[in-house]
């Protein structure tokens, strides 16, 4: 990767690959790109910045040829919560944005990565260490998105040599920017409530199991995943990864360590903890292990850590 387009850019994964992109690859070589460009934005100041709405193929493909990109990265897309409450809009954001960007990565040869999820699991699909290929029958319109876009990843790449690239993110936990309307948000909302309330109400119910992972540990996934040596990735597109599989009583028992007044109360959510049962527990990476090097640093008690510090500097 030398020259770097992200769309997207000004979302929960955005915010923070664009600054790690700007800080290895030099700011001269990272595009952000998103649909709004907010004044005084760290995002937008801190480097080279364009409007991109993903479903304006032309306008994309104009940015990528002004900076000469050799990648993209893209991230634009309608979260599971937000896609299962206006289908139709998630339908044509995630597939018609994905497909411009394939075009526009096929028309310039340029490398290309996009996240899928473990939203691309359905309830037939092996609950526990979920192998990296099985049943993918999502009853959701988020999943039914990263299947089809896994496919189509994969056959831009067999069909016109794309050199797509991909991962299955589980729930992605952050102190930047907020995540926006996911299933598994619940685990990023629990230490700001901590902090500010000494309690939360969890709209995910206790005894959930879900695949969490700290941001650091995506963000160097995605970047270790774009400079692997291609020859050596059976799997390409969609690898399984995660850090830690817990439910929220082992977080906010985490939390307490620290917080020792923290109470959490439980009031499922119907859409959103229909969603979460029908993901796994656990997944399996020893792929993405295998054939790259993932590896994770962070585990509960290291993120709970470090979440409390940076939000407690973040609020103070
Ligand atoms: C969501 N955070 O909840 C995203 C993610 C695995 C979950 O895809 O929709």
């Amino acid at each position: 990767m030398k020259k770097i387009l992200v769309t997207g850019c000004l979302g929960q994964i955005g915010t923070e690959l664009v600054t790690e992109l700007r800080k290895r690859y030099g700011k001269d070589n990272v595009v952000a790109s998103d649909i709004r460009k907010p004044e005084g934005n760290a995002i937008v100041e801190g480097g080279i910045f364009e409007i991109i709405d993903v479903l304006d193929k032309e306008k994309m493909l104009q940015v990528a040829k002004k900076y000469e990109v050799d990648t993209i990265v893209h991230l634009a897309a309608l979260l599971s919560a937000v896609a299962e409450a206006k289908p139709q809009l998630a339908w044509n954001i995630n597939m018609g944005g994905l497909v411009n960007a394939l075009e526009v990565a096929r028309e310039l040869n340029c490398k290309f990565f996009t996240p899928s999820s473990i939203g691309a699991f359905g309830p037939d699909t092996p609950k526990d260490s979920t192998p990296q290929d099985t049943i993918q029958r999502p009853k959701t319109m988020y999943g039914v998105t990263k299947v089809s876009g896994e496919l189509l990843c994969d056959y831009y790449h067999t069909k016109f040599g794309v050199d797509t690239r991909g991962v299955r993110f589980p729930g992605l936990i952050s102190y930047v920017a907020p995540p926006g309307g996911g299933t598994t948000d619940y685990a990023v909302d629990i230490y700001y409530e901590a902090l500010k309330n000494g309690k939360y109400t969890s709209y995910i119910d206790k005894g959930t199991y879900m695949d969490m992972m700290y941001m650091p540990d995506a963000i160097n996934a995605i970047i270790t995943l774009m400079e692997a040596d291609a020859s050596k990735l059976k799997h390409r597109n969609a690898f399984n990864i995660t850090a830690m599989s817990f439910e929220p009583s082992e977080i906010a028992a985490e939390i307490k360590k620290h917080i020792p007044e923290f109470e959490i109360e439980f009031k499922p959510d119907p859409i959103r903890q229909a969603i979460a049962n029908s993901w796994p527990n656990s997944i399996d990476c020893t792929c993405a292990k295998k054939e790259w090097g993932f590896k994770a640093e962070y585990d509960l008690a290291k993120m709970t850590k470090d979440m409390l510090e940076k939000l407690k500097e973040k609020e103070a």
